[in-house]
């Protein structure tokens, strides 16, 4: 029988996991922009140590690690411009950060108050969403209203993980965006695991990336551990977003180190042996081989960038922790908020009880 269509997924890799670069390939960012981004993916990484930290300690609620998903993360939120809108789930610490976000505030968010999702005044930036792949439909809609409003020159990138490709939601956006030629750029997060289920019970398909084929739009494939591929993949992606080009979907290939949360213990499903072999992938010395070859990159420099770095993140430890008690003395029944519209009657009494405990009446 004759093909009535064909396909062929590309796969992007400039630096492998040995380090080797494919000069052919090499994106060449300029030093400032190779050294900011290995800048976001040290800061990151720093941080999810210390939140890892504070959770053991009590100091902040659950939160999601992101260790092993800086280039993936970095890479393309470095890409955007003050004009572009970053739409994120709960794993893109690193984006938020690269983006922007002051640092307390993700430390207030995983404290489990909202005032850590608040985005600065005229940033592009959507508050995380949790409720999985909910915010491709959320990024979509943004960019049609680009459309309709004829704004050129401006794209949306969305994150999403591997789980979140089998949500309703992905297939509608990813649909709507072939359809209506959004400026939007998909960055699916194969991390491998979705919670406890693997890859391999999410989908028979060989990759993520061609579920784009079935939506009418280009989808490539990347080694999310590469930080030159990612930059490189998803520049072309915005840019041809920017021009009119319409979306694309990103399917970067990376792994999640650390359990789903600190909720969750991966040795109850997963072996070790794999996570073993994952970290000869890291992406972070990687990178930094890459900026050492070029004579951007030394001992000395790493030194002074990870103090920098801790300094940085013990400050703003103090500056949350400041926060998250003013916000408690000023508001302590927050959290009674936004449960129910109209609250019920117990619900009310509960928020009574508490008040008169907090204020030593009862
Ligand atoms: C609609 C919806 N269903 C279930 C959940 C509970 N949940 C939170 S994260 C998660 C798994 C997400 O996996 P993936 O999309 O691969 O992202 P990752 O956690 O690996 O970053 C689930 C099922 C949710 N938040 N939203
Ligand atoms: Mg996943």
């Amino acid at each position: 029988m004759p093909a009535v269509t064909t396909f062929t997924i590309p796969y992007l890799q400039v630096l492998d996991e040995h380090g080797r670069l494919d000069a052919k390939k090499d994106p060449r960012p300029s030093r400032e922009v190779a050294l900011r981004l290995y800048h976001g993916m040290v800061r990151a990484r720093e941080v999810d140590d210390r939140l890892l930290k504070l959770q053991r300690q009590g100091r902040i609620g659950t939160f999601a690690p992101t260790t092993g998903q800086e280039a993936s993360s970095c890479a393309p939120a470095l890409n955007l411009t003050d004009r572009d809108w970053l739409v994120v789930s709960f794993r893109e610490a690193p984006a938020q950060l690269m983006r922007g976000i002051p640092l307390f505030r993700i430390f207030l968010y995983n404290a489990g108050f909202e005032e850590g999702n608040e985005v600065p005044e005229g940033s592009r930036t959507l508050p995380l969403a949790v409720i999985v792949a909910s915010q491709a439909l959320h990024a979509v809609g943004i960019g049609q209203a680009m459309n309709l409003r004829g704004e050129k020159d401006a794209a949306v990138l969305v994150f999403l993980g591997d789980g979140g490709t089998s949500q309703g939601d992905f297939y509608e956006a990813i649909n709507l965006a072939g359809v209506w030629q959004v400026p939007v750029v998909f960055v699916i997060q194969n991390n491998q695991w979705a919670i406890s289920t693997p890859l391999a019970r999410q989908t028979r398909a060989e990759t993520l990336a061609q579920k784009a084929v079935a939506a009418g739009i280009p989808g490539i494939r990347v080694d999310g551990n590469d930080a030159l591929a990612m930059f490189r993949a998803t520049r072309e992606a915005l840019d041809r977003a920017r021009s009119g080009g319409g979306p694309t979907v990103i399917e970067a290939v990376t792994y999640r180190m650390r359990m789903h949360t600190t909720a969750d213990d991966p040795k109850r499903y997963r072996d070790e042996a794999e996570v073993e072999a994952w970290k000869a992938k890291d992406p972070i010395p990687r990178f930094r081989g890459y900026l050492e070859k070029r004579g951007w990159w030394d001992a000395a420099r790493e030194e002074a960038l990870v103090s920098e770095v801790r300094k940085e993140i013990d400050d703003s430890v103090k500056e949350f922790e400041a926060e998250a008690e003013r916000l408690l003395r000023e508001h302590p029944d927050a959290s009674f908020d936004h449960l129910y519209a109209v609250p019920p009657a117990a619900l009310k009494a509960q928020r009574e009880e508490f008040l008169r405990r907090v204020r030593g009446e009862a």
